[in-house]
């Protein structure tokens, strides 16, 4: 008997059924191999990662979270949003450019999100989404609902600033966050040998203050165990946890296949004979759960339902040009102004810390983000007397973060804060450039025009 099948006998009751696991793997790879072969056939636009080889970790860890904790995707999320519920005929038709698609065909493969299903989106920027699942755990915290955040993402993008912030931040206020790092070997051509001095990813966690582990990541028992206990732990007020998921990619980079594939092949193939569909299909054999007539109904199962969600999303209507400005522009309200004119005059950042004050004292969804904002009260003292007022929690004095703390506001406020973020200075908005230029500034419209952000940004 194998490692696993002992495993299983410990395997907690509320886990999900093993079959329906190993239904769920196998409709990932179905969606996997059909989306790479409509690519080639030009169906499908934009660009598409295929997650073949890695979905054990999708699986294994949605079968652990609850269905109300936030997930972030990353570029190679199709097995995330599978596994997390998200509908197969919607993810579809976003990548074939239609307007039933999840960002009515604006955003494609790499921006699907669900936010009627936690899951707040996926992005293309690499390590960019690590923070906004910081600030969807900053929520949960502040509103004390329980929920956690998981953040997926790579090897490469472990080595992005962005990851780095977010790991930080999420530390230092023991937010409820999983962080896993899928360790797929390769970030695109660059092997991860010569990709960082640490002997393993997960050895960075002790840097942050947080805990770190190794998991296998093409054994979906030891994933589910691994996030179970991280979640808990998040749950519990412990703070976050890295996981290093060791795996692989199967495919190449993308789905166009357009480079050369650098990899050595008797690596490629030592892996081949690793891969995390047949080992969960023969663990399930060895326990008499599957043998051959069932294998083949899983498979002309998945094969229906994938063809379906195809068929449908390819007679839907394409996007026009028609849906871009909607989706760039939100609802645009106006303010009246003051029934009659009044005598006060008010300096700048005295109207401003007023105009906190009102916000903060009006909506407790409102909260202040930046550096030196509590005590000290703000560079420019726009802040002063608030921290006194609303307390340390809501007048939030950050690290010196600026894409951190930008990122954390996006994803606060995609959760359903409304946090004002300040920037000492205009000068710092370079260093989170990508957070208020490609994420603040694009999500709605890569969304589709949907979620509105609510996210104020002040600097001088
Ligand atoms: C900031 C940024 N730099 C570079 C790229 C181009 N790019 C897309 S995916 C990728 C590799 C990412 O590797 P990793 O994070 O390990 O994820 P994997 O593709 O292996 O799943 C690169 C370099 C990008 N999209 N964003």
């Amino acid at each position: 008997m194998s490692v696993e099948a002992t495993d299983v006998a410990e395997r907690p009751a509320d886990r999900p059924p093993l079959l329906e696991q190993y239904r769920l793997m196998a409709l990932i790879r179905r969606f996997e191999d059909r989306a790479a072969e409509l690519f080639q056939q030009g169906v499908i636009f934009g660009t598409a990662h295929s997650c073949v080889g890695q979905e054990a970790i999708a699986v294994g860890a949605a079968g652990v979270m609850r269905d109300t904790d936030y997930l972030v995707g990353h570029h190679r999320s199709h097995g995330h949003l599978i596994a997390a519920g998200a509908d197969l005929r919607r993810m579809m038709a976003e990548m074939f450019g239609k307007r039933t698609g999840y960002c009515r065909g604006l955003g494609g493969s790499m921006h699907i999100a669900d936010l009627s299903l936690d899951i707040l989106g996926c992005n293309g920027i690499v390590g960019a989404g690590i923070p906004h699942a910081c600030g969807a755990a900053l929520t949960a915290k502040l509103r004390g609902t329980g929920q956690a955040a998981v953040a997926f993402f790579g090897d490469g993008a472990a080595g992005q600033g962005a990851a780095h912030e977010g790991m930080n931040l999420a530390a230092t206020w023991a937010l409820p966050v999983v962080f896993i790092c899928e360790n797929n070997q390769f970030a695109l051509s660059a092997d991860w040998r010569t990709q960082r001095a640490v002997e393993d990813l997960a050895d960075r966690a002790a840097g942050y203050g947080m805990a770190g582990e190794i998991v296998d990541g093409n054994d979906l028992l030891a994933v589910e165990d691994a996030v179970a206990h991280a979640l808990a732990r998040a749950r519990e007020g412990a703070g976050p946890t890295f996981l290093e998921m060791k795996t692989f990619r199967r495919m190449q980079h993308s789905m166009r296949a357009n480079l050369p594939d650098v990899r050595d092949p008797a690596l490629v193939e030592e892996w081949a004979a690793k891969d995390p569909l047949p080992r969960f299909e023969r663990l399930l054999r060895d326990r008499g759960e599957l043998d051959d007539d069932r294998v083949e109904t899983v498979l002309r199962e998945v094969e229906r339902d994938v063809e379906l969600a195809i068929e449908i999303a390819l007679a839907d209507e394409d996007a026009s040009a028609d849906d871009l400005l909607p989706a760039v522009l939100g609802p645009q309200r106006s303010y009246p102004a003051p029934a009659a004119e009044t005598e006060r005059k008010l300096g700048f950042v005295a109207a401003v810390r007023e105009a906190l004050d009102l916000e903060l004292d009006a909506d407790p969804s409102v909260i202040v983000i930046g550096e030196d904002i509590g005590k000290v009260g703000g560079l420019f003292r726009a802040t002063e007397g608030l921290y006194e007022r609303y307390g340390a929690e809501r007048i939030r004095d950050t690290p010196l973060t600026e894409s951190g703390f930008v990122g954390c506001g996006i994803g606060a406020a995609l959760t359903g804060l409304r946090p004002v973020v300040e920037l000492q200075f205009s000068d710092f908005a370079g260093v989170a450039f990508d957070q208020i230029m490609n994420q603040a500034a694009k999500l709605r419209f890569m969304m589709g025009g949907t979620p509105s952000i609510p996210l104020v940004i002040r600097m001088v």
